[in-house]
C-alpha cells in the first residue's frame, strides 16, 4: 500500500505497511480501485456531456458517494468497496454504451473485471505511485483530495435534496483530467485552483441545504455533562442522520447527544425543539477510544472520524450512510430515504447513563448569519482598536502531541484579538478560559469543518464594510490545522478567494512535492507552522 493523504501518514512520507488510521494494505488497496473506476466512470459521463447528453442525478450522486467514502476515517468495511467497485463498474459499461465516439476513452473507462481475484489485480497497479513524475502525482493527488473533500458537502446537501449539476459536472471532468497524461503541470495547477473555485460553490451548496432545512445556527451555550437518562452518541457530519434519530427517540426516554463534529447541531434552531437533545459529550475524534467506552450507549457514526473500535464497545458502535466498519451493525436507508434506529433506541434503553467526564457549557452558532447580525458590535469593536486582530484557526484536530501547539496558540494571543473556526480542530482550545470583547467571545465557532464557508463569508464581509481592495488587507490572520480530505478543500477555496499567507500545520501535506510547494509558496505565500513564540511574533507584526 501507500497512501499520503492525511496529515497523520507515517513518518510525514506515506503509510505504506498500515495506515496509522488503521487501514489495512487490503483496504488501502480496494480503495486505490474504487478511486480509479470512479475516475474512469467520472471520464465517461464528462464525454458524455461533451457529446450534449445528459448524467443522471443517480450518476452524479453515486460518484460523490464514492469519493466521500474514501475519505480518511470514513469507511474501514473492505466488503462496502468490493461491492461499490462492481457496481461502479455495472453503471460505466451501460453509460459507455451511450458514448458515440468511444476512441475518446481513457483505459480507465474501458476497463472490466467480475471478480475479486481481477479487482485484487489490478489494485495493486493504479494507486498513487502509478503516476511516476513527482510533481504530477502531487498535483493529481492535490486535486483528487480537494474533490474528496467536496464530494462530502455535495453529499450532504444531496441528502438534504439539493444538487448543483455544474458541481457535479465539474468534479467529474477534473477527476477525469488526472488520468490524462497529456496535461502539463501549468494546466494542473490551474485545475487546482478551480478546484477551489468550485469548492466554494460546493460549500454555498451545503450552506443553503443545512439552513433551508434547519434554519441560521444561533449563539448557543451547549451543556457538556449529561443526565440521568440512557443516551445515544452521535457523531460524523450528516445532520439528516440527526434529524432522523431525535424524530425517532422523542419519547421514548432515550437522550442523544452529539460527539466532536456532531457539536454544532446545537445550534440549529431547528434541533432545539427536540429536549431529549441534550448536550454534547467529549471533544474531537481521536478521543473515541475513551469516551465512547465512558459513554456506556450506543454510538451511530455518520460520517468520518472513526477509530477502528476496541472490543469493550464494538458492539455498541453502529454506522450509516458513507461510514463503515467490519463487525459494526451498518443501517442502510430504504427507497423512501427512511433510516430504522430502532434497534440503537432499543440498546440504548438497556444501557447506563453516560459517566459524566467534563460539565459546564461552551458556547458556538457564531455562523455567518449570527455574525453578522452582530456586524455592527464587531466593526465596532474593530474600529476602537478593542479587537485588534482576527485569527482563522479552523480545520481539523488529530492525536499527534505537536498539536498541542494549538491550545498553547490560543492561550498566548493577545487578549484584543479574536478566533475564528470551523471544524473538530476547536476542541484544542473551546474549553479554555478566553473571556471575551465587549460581550463578544473571544472564540467565535461557526460550526463544523464544512462550515467554512461562513468563515470566508464573515471575511468577505469585514472586506466590504472596511471598503477594502484586497481581503489581504483585514487583520486577519490564517493559522489552520489540517488532517483529512475536507481541509484541503477548504484551503484550495481560500486560495481562490485570493487569500494570501496561510500558515497550515502541524506539518504539510506529504502529498506536496518540493516544487508544489515553492509554486504555493511563491505565488500564495504559504507557509508552516514553527512554534508559538516565533510565530506570534511574525502573525503580529
Ligand atoms: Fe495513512 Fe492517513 Fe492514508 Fe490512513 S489516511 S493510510 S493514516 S495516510
Ligand atoms: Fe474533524 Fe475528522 Fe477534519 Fe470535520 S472529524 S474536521 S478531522
Amino acid at each position: 500500500m501507500f497512501c499520503f493523504q492525511c496529515q497523520e501518514t507515517a513518518g510525514c512520507v506515506g503509510c505504506t505497511s498500515f495506515g496509522v488510521c488503521g487501514k489495512s494494505p487490503e483496504l488501502a488497496k480496494i480503495q486505490d480501485l474504487l478511486i480509479y473506476v470512479t475516475k474512469g466512470l467520472s471520464n465517461v459521463t464528462t464525454t458524455l456531456r461533451e457529446e450534449g447528453k445528459s448524467v443522471s442525478k443517480e450518476v452524479n450522486n453515486y460518484i460523490t458517494l464514492n469519493l466521500f467514502t474514501t475519505i480518511t476515517n470514513a469507511n474501514f468495511d473492505d466488503e462496502i468497496f468490493y461491492k461499490r467497485v462492481a457496481e461502479t463498474l455495472a453503471i460505466k459499461n451501460k453509460l459507455v454504451a451511450e458514448v458515440s465516439d468511444q476512441s475518446k476513452l481513457h483505459s480507465a473507462a474501458l476497463w472490466n473485471a467480475d471478480t475479486k481475484e481481477e479487482f485484487d489485480k489490478k489494485a495493486i497497479t493504479v494507486g498513487v505511485l502509478a503516476t511516476e513524475n513527482e510533481d504530477v502525482r502531487s498535483l493529481r493527488e492535490l486535486i483528487t483530495y480537494g474533490l474528496k473533500g467536496l464530494s462530502a458537502y455535495v453529499k450532504h446537501a444531496n441528502e438534504l435534496g439539493h444538487d448543483n449539476e455544474e458541481v457535479n459536472a465539474f468534479m467529474q471532468k477534473a477527476l477525469a483530467k488526472t488520468l490524462d497524461d497529456s496535461l502539463t503541470a501549468d494546466e494542473l495547477v490551474a485545475l487546482t485552483l478551480e478546484t477551489g473555485k468550485v469548492g466554494v460553490d460546493g460549500m454555498a451548496l451545503l450552506d443553503t441545504a443545512n439552513t433551508s432545512s434547519y434554519g441560521n445556527p444561533e449563539i448557543t451555550k451547549v451543556n457538556i455533562g449529561v443526565g440521568n437518562k440512557p443516551g445515544i452518541l452521535i457523531s460524523g457530519h450528516d445532520l439528516k442522520d440527526l434529524e432522523q434519530l431525535l424524530e425517532q427517540t422523542k419519547g421514548t426516554g432515550v437522550d442523544v447527544y452529539t460527539h466532536s463534529e456532531m457539536l454544532p447541531a446545537h445550534y440549529y434552531p431547528e434541533f432545539k425543539k427536540y429536549d431529549n437533545f441534550v448536550g454534547n459529550y467529549g471533544n474531537a475524534w481521536w478521543k473515541q477510544k475513551e469516551e465512547f467506552e465512558s459513554f456506556n450507549g450506543p454510538i451511530l457514526m455518520t460520517t468520518n472520524c472513526i477509530v477502528p473500535p476496541k472490543d469493550t464497545y464494538k458492539n455498541r458502535l453502529f454506522t450509516t450512510g458513507t461510514s463503515g466498519m467490519t463487525g459494526c451493525t451498518h443501517i442502510e436507508k430504504d427507497e423512501n430515504g427512511k433510516k430504522d434506529f430502532s434497534a440503537i433506541i432499543e440498546m440504548a434503553k438497556s444501557c447506563p447513563a453516560p459517566t459524566q467526564i467534563e460539565e459546564g457549557e461552551i458556547i458556538g452558532g457564531f455562523a455567518h448569519n449570527q455574525v453578522l447580525a452582530l456586524a455592527d458590535q464587531v466593526v465596532e469593536a474593530v474600529k476602537t482598536g478593542a479587537i485588534k486582530k482576527f485569527f482563522v484557526m479552523a480545520g481539523c484536530d488529530g492525536r499527534q502531541k505537536s498539536r498541542s501547539y494549538y491550545t498553547d496558540f490560543a492561550a498566548a494571543l493577545p487578549k484584543d484579538t479574536v478566533i475564528l473556526t470551523a471544524g473538530c480542530a476547536k476542541y484544542k482550545y473551546n474549553k479554555l478560559e478566553l473571556g471575551d470583547i465587549n460581550g463578544i467571545p473571544r472564540v467565535l465557532d461557526a460550526g463544523q469543518c464544512n462550515d467554512s464557508y461562513s468563515l470566508a463569508l464573515i471575511a468577505l464581509k469585514l472586506q466590504e464594510v472596511f471598503g477594502l481592495e484586497d481581503i489581504n488587507e483585514l487583520p486577519i490572520a490564517f493559522n489552520i490545522a489540517w488532517y483529512e480530505q475536507k481541509a484541503v478543500i477548504v484551503l484550495l477555496s481560500l486560495l481562490h478567494l485570493g487569500v494570501k499567507n496561510i500558515h497550515l500545520g502541524p506539518t504539510l501535506p506529504a502529498f506536496l512535492s518540493p516544487n508544489v510547494v515553492k509554486v504555493l509558496v511563491d505565488n500564495f505565500g504559504i507557509g508552516g507552522i514553527t512554534n508559538v513564540e516565533d510565530d506570534m511574533k511574525m502573525f503580529l507584526q
